[in-house]
């Protein structure tokens, strides 16, 4: 399959330690596709759906103890442990080879190790990484396939380079005292072992495009992101490309797929989808920052997916889908937690017991048929709207930088940053409150700067230099905003609709991008002029506007002091920079001046 010399060597390496019955390299072939399905249907690793409800849709449970990334578990292997930072599990790369390397020994006894060759991004564009992903699951070359470009055509690309990320992955017995996810940046390797899960497993998206590629990008001088892709097109037919960091459960992938509410939509507004979750920015040859989504798929969290939240979604995954973890039913169909329709009268829940509407456990708390994080991979070329650039190897000129998060109180629908280095300090300072989908305490606030607290493949402290640094290459630095879609009324309900409405307040954003946009400066930035976002055909009132972009300078110095706690742990390290506009935003902020 391959005269490439190291990836030959490799694979035997690997394959003497994982001792495989055979090895399979995969193609990309339609026809070895449909083989591995027919293989893993009969082993009952996946069932086929009704073909006419989900034409080519496949359904797969995983473990009951292997249901989501394994964030403790999950480590930076690099020969400095400050190299790592003190936000990521770390572990000595010799200590970390021995350990996992005795998990994999011999665990692919009586199975196929599959090589995956992969791609992140397109054949050709400088942005693109190879990745070969040996593996003993079916299910993960699957979801590879829909989720990478895999196949023949990546050998050929590699030739005879040694320049691809070795990713190692077996599922082992799935036992969590076994498992390890470790990331070695220093020998560009990825290791996996013990759990048969999206983000565990799928090595081309957490783990390289972001936990890897962050490394990469410090070393050649780019920026690998957890942040979606879209482009807004105006009435005039001019689109703007906006990339977005939201922490998980902020709505990244509606976001993503936004449809405009009526009265834009009847202006001219569309939305382009470019990608949903990773984005690798580069400086491109006219000074301007360009953005590719490496992903050829989305893996999107199935609970809360209707036609209400994401009519686009559900568009996007009619048809050759895996579905993971959800409902399943006799006939052959799916249903998660706030989908569509009726629940079925009963079916065999994501943790393979037999389901009924109704069913509580002892504590009297409904049981659910999908599990909250439940999951599609759907191959992007499905979705209604996805962009004709979405794959174009130069990526897409970006407009605007958002940051998010969820705040019932405190952060505005929307803000500006006053420059690169204050929007660096915004992003560095991004923080969402935990929902009930989540593992942690509902309500607590968890800092996470850029959405990248688990995906940071290297010291956050350095991170924050590389954004810096990064900033003053660029002659013209794009805009940095801040939205918060989730602000709360002292009752407890949203002051802001959400969904397809956000479109208004990114078409601030781009007005202000291009020099227009009335706004307001208030000691954390700017803020909307009264007037100045299109509230048209929305009943919302004055008040509630008030409320909305509202920002109360005693609230906002007490984060100020979480703010100073979190980067505390950064010593010496944290770029003097942070601090600067620590102390700018606490002096604005003691000077009072909140916004009207
Ligand atoms: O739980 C998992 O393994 C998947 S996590 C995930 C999947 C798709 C996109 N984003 C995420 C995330 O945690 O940010
Ligand atoms: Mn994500």
């Amino acid at each position: 399959m391959t005269r490439n010399k190291a990836l030959q060597k490799w694979v035997s390496e690997m394959a003497e330690l994982c001792q495989p019955d055979r090895i399979v390299w995969i193609d990309g072939s339609e026809e070895q596709k449909r083989a591995l399905e027919r293989e893993a249907m009969a082993s009952g690793e996946i069932i086929k759906l009704d073909e006419e409800k989900w034409p080519g849709c496949f359904y797969h449970r995983t473990a009951t103890n292997d249901v989501a990334r394994t964030e403790h578990l999950t480590y930076i292997c690099t020969s400095k442990k400050e190299d790592a930072g003190p936000t990521n599990n770390w572990m000595e790369p010799a200590e970390a080879y021995r350990q996992a390397g005795a998990y994999f020994k011999g665990a692919m006894r009586g199975r196929t190790m599959y090589v995956i060759p992969f791609a992140m991004g397109p054949l050709g564009s400088p942005f693109t990484k190879i990745g070969i992903e040996l593996t003993d699951s079916i299910y993960v070359v699957l979801n590879m396939l829909i989720m990478t470009r895999a196949g023949e055509d990546i050998l050929e690309q590699l030739g005879d380079s040694d320049n691809f990320t070795r990713g190692l992955h077996s599922k082992g017995d799935l036992d969590i005292e076994k498992r390890l996810i470790l990331h070695f940046p220093e020998d560009n390797t990825i290791w996996s072992v013990g759990s048969g899960y999206g983000g565990n497993v799928l090595l081309g998206k957490k783990c390289l495009s972001l936990r890897i590629a962050s490394w990469l990008g410090r070393q050649e001088g780019w920026l690998a992101e957890h942040m979606l892709i879209m482009g807004v097109e105006n009435p005039e037919g001019r689109i703007d490309y906006i990339a977005a960091a939201f922490p998980s459960a902020c709505g990244k992938t509606n976001l993503a797929m936004l449809i405009p509410p009526e009265p834009l939509q009847k202006q001219g507004y569309k939305v382009w989808t470019v990608g949903d979750d990773i984005a690798w920015i580069r400086r491109g040859e006219d000074g301007r920052l360009w953005a590719l989504n490496p992903e050829t798929g989305f893996f999107g969290v199935a609970p809360g997916t209707n036609s209400k939240t994401n009519p686009n979604a559900l568009a996007t995954i009619r048809q050759n889908t895996i579905f993971t973890n959800v409902l399943l039913t006799h006939d052959g169909d799916v249903w998660w937690e706030g989908g569509e329709g009726e629940p079925p009268a009963e079916g065999i829940a994501w943790d393979g017991r037999p389901w009924k509407p109704g069913m509580v456990d002892e504590g009297g708390k409904p049981i659910p048929g999908a599990h909250p994080n439940s999951r599609f991979t759907a191959p992007i070329k499905q979705c209604p709207i996805i962009s004709p650039e979405w794959d174009n190897p130069k990526g897409v000129p970006l407009t605007a930088i958002v940051f998010g998060g969820r705040r019932s109180r405190l952060a505005p629908l929307v803000y500006e940053a006053f420059s690169w280095q204050h929007g660096v300090y915004v992003g560095a300072t991004m923080a969402s409150e935990i929902t009930a989908a989540q593992y942690g305490k509902q309500g607590q606030v968890r800092r996470d700067p850029m959405a990248m607290l688990p995906f940071c493949g290297y010291n956050m402290a350095d991170y924050f230099r590389h954004w810096l640094e990064f900033g003053k290459t660029l002659p013209h630095p794009p805009k940095i905003f801040h939205v918060n879609w989730f602000r709360k009324d002292e009752d407890g309900s949203f002051l802001w609709p959400g969904y397809g409405d956000n479109l208004r307040v990114l078409n601030w954003i781009i007005e202000r991008a291009h020099g227009g946009g009335a706004a307001v400066e208030t000691p954390i930035g700017y803020v909307p002029a009264p007037g100045a976002i299109d509230m048209s055909g929305l009943d919302i009132s004055e008040d509630t506007v008030k409320k909305l972009f509202e920002v109360d300078a005693r609230d906002w110095l007490e984060e100020l002091e979480d703010h100073r706690r979190f980067f505390e742990q950064f010593g010496d390290r944290l770029p003097p920079e942070i601090m600067e506009e620590y102390h700018a935003l606490k002096e604005r902020l003691s000077q009072g001046g909140a916004a009207e």
